[in-house]
C-alpha cells in the first residue's frame, strides 16, 4: 500500500534541473593535463573524483586519487616521477554515469546507488554539470518528510 502510493508520486517523475551543479562550478581536468596537476586539483578541491573532459567539453572519464595512487605505486616505493610522465587518459576510468537533463528522478536515485555523482548531459551529449548523491537524498527528505 504505501509502496504504491510512493510509487504514484509525481516527484518520481519530475527532472532534475535544479539540483544539478552547473559545469562552471563543477571542478575538473583535461585528459591530456599531467597527473601532477590532477592531483593538484583533486587536493585543492577536496573532492575523491572529478570529470574528465576534452578540450569542447565532452566526457571522457572520471580521475580519482585512488587511480592517481595506484598508476604511481611502484613494487617498495611510490614513484612521484610517473606523476609528470602519466597523462590523466592514461590511467581515468572511462566508465561513468551519465543521464539527460530529461531524465527523472527515479533514474538519478538508481544511478546514485553506485555513483557518488552522476554526469549529466544535453541531447548532444555535450557535458552541462553533475548530480550528487547528498542532493539526490535531501531531495528525497524533503518530498517525504517536510513537504506537507
Ligand atoms: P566525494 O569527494 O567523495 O565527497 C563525498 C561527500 O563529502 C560529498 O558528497 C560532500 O557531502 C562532502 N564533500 C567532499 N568534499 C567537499 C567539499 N570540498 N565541499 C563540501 N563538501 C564536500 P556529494 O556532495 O554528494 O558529492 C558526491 C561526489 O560528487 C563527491 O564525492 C565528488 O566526487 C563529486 N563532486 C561533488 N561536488 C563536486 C564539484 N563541485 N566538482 C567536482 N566534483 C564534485
Amino acid at each position: 500500500m504505501i509502496r504504491e502510493t510512493l510509487k504514484s508520486s509525481t516527484f518520481l517523475n519530475e527532472n532534475m534541473k535544479s539540483l544539478i551543479i552547473p559545469i562552471e562550478k563543477v571542478a575538473h581536468v583535461q585528459q591530456n593535463n599531467s597527473l601532477e596537476h590532477a592531483l593538484l586539483v583533486l587536493v585543492k578541491s577536496g573532492y575523491t573524483a572529478i570529470p574528465v573532459l576534452d578540450r569542447d567539453s565532452k566526457l571522457n572519464g572520471v580521475i580519482s586519487k585512488a587511480l592517481i595512487l595506484d598508476s604511481i605505486l611502484g613494487l617498495e616505493r611510490i614513484e612521484l616521477d610517473r606523476l609528470h610522465t602519466f597523462k590523466v587518459s592514461d590511467v581515468m576510468n572511462s566508465k561513468l554515469a551519465t543521464l539527460k537533463m530529461s531524465g527523472t528522478f527515479s533514474k538519478a536515485l538508481a544511478l546514485s546507488i553506485n555513483n557518488p555523482f552522476i554526469c549529466m548531459t544535453d541531447d548532444d551529449g555535450a557535458f552541462k554539470g553533475i548530480l550528487t548523491r547528498s542532493s539526490l537524498l535531501v531531495y528525497l527528505n524533503q518530498e517525504l518528510f517536510q513537504k506537507k
